[in-house]
């Protein structure tokens, strides 16, 4: 059951999709305060109560005894003191004892959430502009709670099934050349590869839509070898568009007044990659249509994939921004400067970029009013991603794109998924994108991941070789690195062979997690869950920060520190322990539930099947149109017949049938043997081990 309740007057941020009316009266479960303007709802916190939630967000999957601030921002260092990185998810979960319901704060403004921060028995999470739509979710678990929750917000985006291949991505990539360079360094070497990305250097000039045609004279052609090898390429776009008479996408935005706008009517100017920019008024319908079409310039060239970047939107300065800055200078520049002085100096220019003076200068269009940004800051890129899909659907309604963003918003969760950000290569940050996994699907982000071996700073062989063992789960599995830093594909490490293996087991699992994601799609479920969510009455359960349950039969423990030779594991229940060296090398070990050390080499890595549960596993492939979804291995450990269900479906199709693409697998258990069927499969069961 939900329920809403209105403050002050909440815009529309499209989050929500069911109408429901607004309720007067208190919220349940909150004392409400309104107070110049804001409104804060406090809760108080028993000993035990656990808050899950905040999407993508620092910090464990229990969010409790932290800060954390709705406000999208380009921040690429992931520390545990930020408030704020890309996106604003801001739905909570509160669970405990006495507590068992979910709240959605529908505010496309700042929104404060001190949970147990200020005073530890005490959550408050405060409106900054007072204007919200409050959803209070009850139901019978979690899972039943986020399901409703997901029927508010409506279905989440499909991704093409070839997007479930390992992706290569880096800053710095060229031409033509260099990316068939890449390509071919993965396919000599058997490295399975399915895509990659054309990071800014594509464009000509950095201008949106553009490319440079002295590094790719033939795209088009370009696009077809690739195809041809089973490769798609995978533009960015950024947000800001390059202010340049001529550029036709400038100048038609500009005629067309499609750029949003300061107080004076005047374009707002931004500095990004581009240099000088203009920032496309997302939240108009008419300039979603006519940036969303653009995106069809490089469709034409056979494009079946996008990245959405810088979409926070993120500036390095503005005019204004860096004339204060320089006012500031000309002021000091004669002074004799001592430490305040000299450090007001560095604030200067430090606070030019992505600054709330920015943020307050320039003015949207929604439904005809006037609305400063800042009031709506975090819809930005939600909506950007938005013309992106609604411009792929008029291009052809027969398909699905992929399509991630950086920024998000609830809401945009139904047009494409998101990359975690500029992480770094650092151990910490392997947990910290296992962490943010489930937290995201609550929010309906089913399709993500993060740089696999870290954006920034340079990576080391062990380090991605662990992080690979965890992207061989996220349905994003995108290899990615920023400019300046170590080079870090596959093929680059002496134990490059270990890579290409432990990507094996991916291919192999793929009719499995397609499965396991095209189900909790269609179905508003979760593919990656925290095991509270499984196990509500185990607490050691319920606490655990470092393993998720995936799909209805799994649960994934990656290994995540330096030098380790294996991890402690917890197990709610009896599970199996499949581990994994390649995908035709692994072992089988039955494990009652219980506490473990579990030894895991450095070319290893861990899947835990539930007792009872069975997952297929499928022949390597080196890119997903090559697996062979028909012939299937059997793992799992019986005690007695079971059926299971593995959807499938072309991959491409945008009005999937659960029913029509399932497939019953029965499997029978005779004494010390199985024996399995399913229509249209060849079906092998050796890998099943029959219990006790
Ligand atoms: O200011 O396009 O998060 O993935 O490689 C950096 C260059 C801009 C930030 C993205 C990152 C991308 C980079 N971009």
């Amino acid at each position: 059951m939900i329920r809403r309740f209105d403050f002050g007057s909440p815009i529309n941020t499209g989050a929500v999709v069911r109408a429901l009316q607004a309720e007067n009266g208190p919220v349940p479960h909150f004392a409400t305060e309104v107070k110049e303007g804001r409104v804060t709802f406090t809760i108080s916190l028993d000993r035990d109560d656990i808050i899950f939630g905040l999407g993508e967000s620092v910090r464990g999957m229990n969010k409790r005894g932290h800060l954390y601030r709705a406000w999208n921002s380009d921040d690429f260092s992931h520390t545990e003191n930020k408030a704020s990185i890309y996106a604003s998810h801001n739905l909570l979960l509160f669970f405990g004892p006495r507590k068992l319901f979910g709240v959605y704060f529908d505010d496309p403004g700042a929104v404060e959430f001190d949970l147990g921060y200020t005073r530890g028995d005490t959550a408050a999470i405060t409106s900054e502009n007072g204007d919200v739509s409050v959803y209070v979710i009850e139901g019978e678990s979690l899972t039943a709670i986020c399901r409703e929750f997901r029927g508010l917000i409506g279905r989440s985006y499909l991704p093409p099934k070839w997007a479930f291949g390992y992706i290569q991505s880096r800053w710095g990539y060229e031409s033509d050349p260099e990316l068939r360079q890449v390509v071919k360094e993965h396919r000599d070497r058997h490295i399975p590869l399915d895509g990659v990305c054309m990071d800014i250097d594509y464009m000509d000039d950095y201008k949106d839509f553009t490319w440079d045609e002295k590094k790719f004279p033939d795209l088009k052609k370009f696009n077809q070898d690739m195809r041809a090898d089973h490769i798609r390429l995978i533009p960015i776009i950024d947000a800001g568009v390059k202010q340049l008479k001529g550029y036709d996408t400038c100048d038609e935005g500009l005629e067309k007044g499609y750029f949003v706008k300061k107080a004076d009517g005047k374009p707002f100017v931004g500095a990004v990659w581009p240099g000088r920019s203009y920032f496309p008024d997302f939240l108009r319908e008419d300039v979603r249509q006519w940036f969303g079409d653009q995106y069809g310039r490089l469709m034409d060239q056979g494009v079946e994939g996008f990245w959405n970047d810088m979409n926070e939107p993120a500036l390095f300065y503005s005019e204004e921004s860096i004339a204060e800055a320089f006012a500031v200078a000309d002021q000091l520049r004669n002074e004799n400067l001592d430490i305040n002085s000299a450090f007001a100096l560095k604030d200067a220019f430090n606070g030019t970029a992505n600054s709330m003076a920015d943020y307050r200068r320039f003015y949207h269009e929604v439904n005809g009013k006037t609305i400063r940004h800042d009031k709506v800051h975090n819809l930005y890129g939600a909506f950007m991603t938005r013309a992106a899909d609604e411009g792929f659907r008029r291009y052809d309604a027969s398909k699905r794109f992929l399509m991630f963003s950086r920024a998000s918003f609830i809401g945009a969760h139904r047009y494409g998924g998101v990359w975690q950000g500029d992480n770094n290569s650092w151990w910490a940050h392997i947990k910290l994108n296992l962490q943010m996994l489930p937290s995201l699907n609550m929010c309906g982000f089913l399709y993500t991941g993060a740089d696999l071996g870290g954006f920034g700073c340079n990576t080391t062989e062990d380090l991605l070789l662990r992080w690979l063992q965890l992207g061989v789960f996220t349905p994003l599995m995108r290899n990615h690195s920023a400019k300046g830093t170590r080079e870090q594909e596959a093929y680059r490490f002496a134990n490059w062979e270990d890579m290409r293996d432990i990507l094996s087991v991916r291919y192999a699992l793929v009719p499995y997690l397609y499965s396991e994601f095209m189900k909790a799609a269609l179905t508003d479920g979760m593919y990656f869950r925290p095991l509270a969510f499984d196990y509500p009455a185990d607490d050691t359960a319920c606490r655990v920060e470092d393993q998720v349950m995936l799909g209805g039969d799994c649960m994934i423990a990656p290994v995540y520190e330096q030098n380790a030779r294996g991890r402690h594991v917890y197990l709610p229940e009896d599970m199996l322990m499949v581990r994994f060296r390649s995908a035709q090398d692994y072992d089988l070990t039955p494990m009652e539930a219980g506490h473990y050390w579990i030894e895991m080499a450095l070319d290893e890595m861990p899947l835990f099947i539930r007792r009872g549960h069975v997952i297929p596993l499928a022949k390597p492939a080196e890119y997903v149109e090559g697996v062979d979804s028909s012939s299937l291995k059997l793992l799992g450990w019986l005690d007695k017949s079971v059926t299971i269900t593995l959807y499938d479906d072309d991959g491409y199709t945008t009005a999937p049938d659960l029913e029509k693409g399932s497939t019953a697998i029965t499997v029978t258990v005779v004494g010390e043997a199985a024996s399995a069927a399913g229509e249209g499969l060849t079906l092998n069961t050796e890998d099943l081990i029959i219990g006790e």
